[in-house]
């Protein structure tokens, strides 16, 4: 991985992956590529071309002529904006995915795209999930992930391409806000917080999901790509987290910094229904034994990061 093409560049991870990446390869080795052109921020530090992922004819003249050796596929619609434009969500999510794939395919480079743990389905053993375990989900979102993992095994299998991906859990992050996932809350309720004191959930007390800093999810990106692919069992995708966590324990964790911190409820049934579908808690077994992952930020650690972070950038 020495030249890489990043599309979804602007997005909650890929804005962060870009800086990342130009941190350790070098400015000039990373291509931002994104569907909006920013009219400043650090994506244009360094190369930048307006992509829609869509346009696999320009994706793979932009790709060839950066000399890119790896692509990085961030480019997606999460998982409740996909429900509420499912055929939409469904042509761009897979649209995009199969014209990576194919310019990964035509110029002979490295894959990396995110799948999540919205690849399971309520059939899904719930406690901590297996790697390999039954995938029935019941969001287009999960649907678009499932497809996605099964097409970047079958263009690593049949096409030789070097495909690798994870299963995100819940990403939080003070960079960039999220848009449009349903593990959202986990990020507002810090920016609420701060700027209320109070923040009222739209996921329910009680209700599990992985979660994970970004830090440590932009380290696994980087980590799967430069491993040793003769030590992977598995490519797309792994399971990986760092926190299995509900509304409650993010009150608790935030009141040790605000006392006075009060979560309230005000639950959206679209985004419940979505979360009662996906795993309480995933087994990260692999992804640990086949290329060394390893989260560094636990709840606590990961909530003093935050609060200080979003205190310096909302000036409170
Ligand atoms: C979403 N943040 O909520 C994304 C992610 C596991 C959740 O896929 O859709």
């Amino acid at each position: 991985m020495k030249k890489i093409m990043v599309t979804g560049a602007l997005g909650q991870i890929g804005s962060e992956l870009t800086g990342k990446l130009r941190g350790l390869y070098g400015t000039d080795q990373v291509l931002a590529t994104d569907i909006r052109v920013p009219e400043s921020g650090p994506a244009l530090d360094g190369p930048f071309e307006q992509l829609d992922v869509t346009d696999g004819k320009r994706m793979h003249e932009l790709a060839k002529s950066f000399g890119a050796d790896t692509i990085i596929h961030m480019a997606a619609l999460l998982s409740a904006t996909a429900e509420k434009n499912p055929l939409f969500a469904w042509n761009l999510n897979m649209g995009g995915l199969v014209n990576a794939l194919e310019t990964a395919r035509e110029l002979d480079l490295q894959f990396f795209t995110p799948s999540s743990i919205g690849a399971f389905g309520p059939s899904t053993p719930k406690k901590n999930t297996p790697q390999d375990t039954i995938q029935r989900p019941t969001t287009m979102y999960g649907v678009n992930k499932v497809s996605g993992e099964l097409l970047c095994d079958y263009y690593f299998e049949k096409f030789g391409v070097d495909t690798r991906g994870v299963r995100f859990p819940g990403l939080i992050s003070y960079v960039t806000p999220p848009g449009g996932g349903t593990t959202d809350y986990a990020v507002d309720i810090y920016y609420k917080a701060i700027e209320e004191g109070k923040y009222a959930s739209f996921i329910a007390e009680g209700t599990y999901m992985d979660m994970m800093y970004m830090p440590d999810a932009l380290q696994a990106i980087v980590d799967l790509m430069e491993a040793d692919p003769s030590k992977l069992t598995h490519r797309n995708a792994f399971n990986v987290t760092a926190m299995s966590v509900e509304p409650s324990d993010f009150e608790k964790a935030i009141r040790t910094h605000i006392p006075d911190f009060q979560l309230n409820y005000d639950v959206d049934p679209v985004r419940q229904a979505i979360a009662e579908s996906w795993p309480d808690s995933i087994d990260p077994s692999a992804a640990i034994a086949e290329w060394g992952f390893q989260a560094k930020y636990d709840l606590d650690k990961m909530t003093a990061d935050m609060l200080e972070k979003l205190r310096e950038k909302l000036g409170k």
